[in-house]
């Protein structure tokens, strides 16, 4: 039989599901009974009634999974680690408020909002602190909300996102250990970053303007805010899609975003934003053959990669998983 075969076997006999993030393998996704980006993956699978997930994605995911379903067993083909959420740990966060320290500001005059690219632990850390968790489609509303508070905002960990935010609120954002004059910053913004977002660059909207002047330039708000700025849409990746799926198929449009998702969009008149070719290194790690490994031993009580968090780390990561979606 063949491994696919054998994929839709495993799953027909075992009380699973498999869900796959929209940045996977094609040949991964199509085994995916549910996909969708972090958040509607966390969403969908805390509410499917399988007493097993197997998540193909990269670590925070599958732990905000965990955080919100704690009953349900667990698995991932690969724990492949995101690049960006392992720029902060909690170490890198508490050095982080000691900067701000030195600059003058204390821990109890900022919010924190992280994206929710990072790890369990340091959604814990900012739920401890009052703060709480944004995706790339919600940014802007939690922000907003943050601000309320009167304080200044602690974004991390993606600085391109922070930075996009602000230019769009008409805020000031500024890179922590980085950039002078923190003080007046609105938005104090963690040195991280996508190194797969990092690829695209203003020359190549330049290039695809220059090629095809009616062409649409739509990216994601991990890109440089340059890019951004002089894109005719950014949106988280539900959005792009939304918005690309609504162009006349003549429409030329270059997209600036992981290459899964690209390839996947419609096939005519659709670029990729660079030259190189925009692959996410840790969620490419996941492979088929990975994917009925783990059926596998779900089905020999095993338990590969079984995700677990331990649940002090997981109460406060979810109080600030919460705070967002009370919004
Ligand atoms: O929310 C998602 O699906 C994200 C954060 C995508 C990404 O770039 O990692
Ligand atoms: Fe992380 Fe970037 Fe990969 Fe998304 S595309 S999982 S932010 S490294």
């Amino acid at each position: 039989m063949a491994i696919k075969e054998q994929i839709q076997e495993l799953k027909r006999t075992l009380d699973v599901s498999i869900v796959a993030h929209y940045y996977q393998k094609d040949e991964v996704f199509e085994m995916a009974d549910f996909t969708g980006d972090s958040l509607q993956l966390a969403q969908w699978a805390a509410k499917d009634p399988k007493a097993n997930l197997i998540f193909c994605g990269v670590g925070f995911m599958g732990q905000s999974v965990k955080i919100l379903a704690p009953q349900k067993r667990l698995l991932m083909p690969r724990i492949a680690c995101c690049a960006m959420a392992r720029m902060i740990d909690v170490t890198y966060y508490d050095r982080a408020l000691e900067v701000l320290k030195e600059a003058g500001i204390e821990a109890h005059d900022v919010m924190p909002v992280t994206y929710i690219n990072s790890s369990a632990e340091v959604k814990a850390r900012i739920g401890q602190m009052g703060g709480m968790v944004c995706t790339s489609s919600n940014a802007k509303a939690i922000i907003t909300r943050a601000l309320e508070s009167g304080k200044k905002i602690l974004f991390v960990p993606d600085k391109c996102l922070g930075q996009n935010i602000a230019r769009e609120m008409g805020l000031v954002a500024k890179v922590v250990g980085k950039d002078e004059g923190l003080k007046e910053a609105d938005i104090l913004c963690y040195d991280g970053f996508c190194s797969v977002h990092q690829l695209f660059e203003v020359e190549d909207v330049a290039f695809y303007r220059a090629k095809y002047p009616d062409i649409k330039i739509v990216t994601h708000p991990e890109c440089k805010p340059e890019v951004c700025e002089a894109s005719d849409f950014v949106g988280s990746t539900a959005q792009m899609i939304a918005y690309i799926n609504a162009l006349p198929l003549d429409q030329p449009v270059a997209v600036g975003t992981e290459y899964n998702l690209v390839n996947r969009l419609r096939k005519e008149h659709t670029y990729v934003l660079s030259s190189t070719k925009p692959e996410c290194p840790t969620m490419n790690e996941t492979t088929l053959g990975d994917l009925h490994a783990c059926l596998v031993s779900l089905k020999n009580q095993t338990y590969m990669n079984e995700i677990r968090v331990d649940e002090q780390t997981r109460k406060w990561a979810k109080v600030a998983l919460d705070r967002m979606f009370s919004l």
